[in-house]
C-alpha cells in the first residue's frame, strides 16, 4: 500500500497526528510537505502542483494508493488503526477518542472564526478577551472530561487523542499566536499530564528532532 500525507512544511496538529502515528507504527509514508504558493493555487483548482487531488481544497489529505481521503479525525482514525493508536475493537474507547479530536477541531474552528470573522487587525487585548472568555472555557471542559477519565488519565496509554491534545496545547502556548497567554497549561493539570507524557516518548523526540526545525517553539507546558 502507498501512502502520502499532504500538508504544508508545519508540525500543526492537524497533520501531525497522522504523520506521527504512522512514524509511531513504523509504518512507510510520504511526508508531503507543499509551499504555501502550491497551497494557495491547489485552493482554486483542487490539485497540487505535482498533481495530487485535494477534494475539499483542504489540506491535509492522506492519499492511499490513488485515493485523496480527507478531513482530520478521518486521517487520523485510519492511521491510528494502522499502527495501534486506535482501537479497532472497542467501540466505546473509539468515540472516546473521538470525542476529543472532535473538540480540538472545534477549539481550532473557534479561532479560526475569529480570526476571518470578528478580527479586522490584530489587537492584543481583544486576542486576550478572545482566549479568556471564550477558548479558556472549552479547554476548561475539556480538562474537567479528562480529569473524570480514568483511560485519559492513565499515563501509559497513548492513542491519537493525546498526540491532538500535545500537539493543538503545544500550539496555542508555544508563543507564536499574538495575543496569546503562554503560561495556562500548567492550571489544567490532566492535559499539562498528556503534553508531558507524550513529548517523553522516544518515539516522539525522535520525530522532533527529525523533522522540526531548529527554531521550533515548544509548547509552554510547566
Ligand atoms: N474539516 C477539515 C478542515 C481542514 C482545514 O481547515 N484545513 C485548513 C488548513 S489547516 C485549510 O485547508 N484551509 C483552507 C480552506 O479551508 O480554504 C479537517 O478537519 O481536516
Amino acid at each position: 500500500m502507498s501512502l502520502k500525507i499532504i500538508y504544508v512544511d508545519t508540525p500543526f496538529w492537524r497533520a501531525e497526528v497522522p504523520r506521527l502515528s504512522l512514524f509511531y507504527g513504523t509504518i512507510d509514508y510520504e511526508d508531503i510537505r507543499i509551499s504555501r504558493e502550491d497551497f494557495l493555487s491547489a485552493k482554486k483548482n483542487g490539485f497540487t502542483q505535482s498533481g495530487h487531488y485535494l477534494p475539499f481544497r483542504q489540506i491535509p489529505v492522506l492519499i492511499i494508493n490513488n485515493y485523496s481521503l480527507t478531513q482530520t479525525g478521518a486521517m487520523s482514525r485510519y492511521c491510528g488503526k494502522l499502527s495501534g493508536l486506535y482501537p479497532k475493537n472497542d467501540d466505546l474507547l473509539a468515540a472516546k477518542i473521538d470525542q476529543i479530536i472532535d473538540i480540538c477541531t472545534d477549539m481550532t474552528v473557534l479561532f479560526s472564526n475569529y480570526r476571518k470573522n470578528i478580527e479586522t487587525n490584530i489587537n492584543h487585548n481583544k486576542r486576550k478577551e478572545f482566549f479568556d472568555n471564550v477558548l479558556m472555557n472549552k479547554m476548561k471542559l475539556l480538562e474537567n472530561m479528562l480529569l473524570n477519565d480514568n483511560y485519559f488519565k492513565d499515563l501509559n496509554s497513548l492513542s491519537i487523542a493525546d498526540i491532538a491534545i500535545w500537539r493543538i496545547f503545544g500550539w496555542f502556548s508555544s508563543g507564536l499566536i499574538e495575543g496569546f497567554p503562554t503560561n495556562f497549561v500548567k492550571q489544567l493539570k490532566t492535559i499539562q499530564m498528556i503534553c508531558l507524557k507524550v513529548e517523553k516518548f522516544d518515539f516522539v523526540k525522535e520525530w522532533i528532532s527529525k523533522t522540526y526545525h531548529p527554531d521550533y517553539v515548544r509548547g509552554n507546558y510547566i
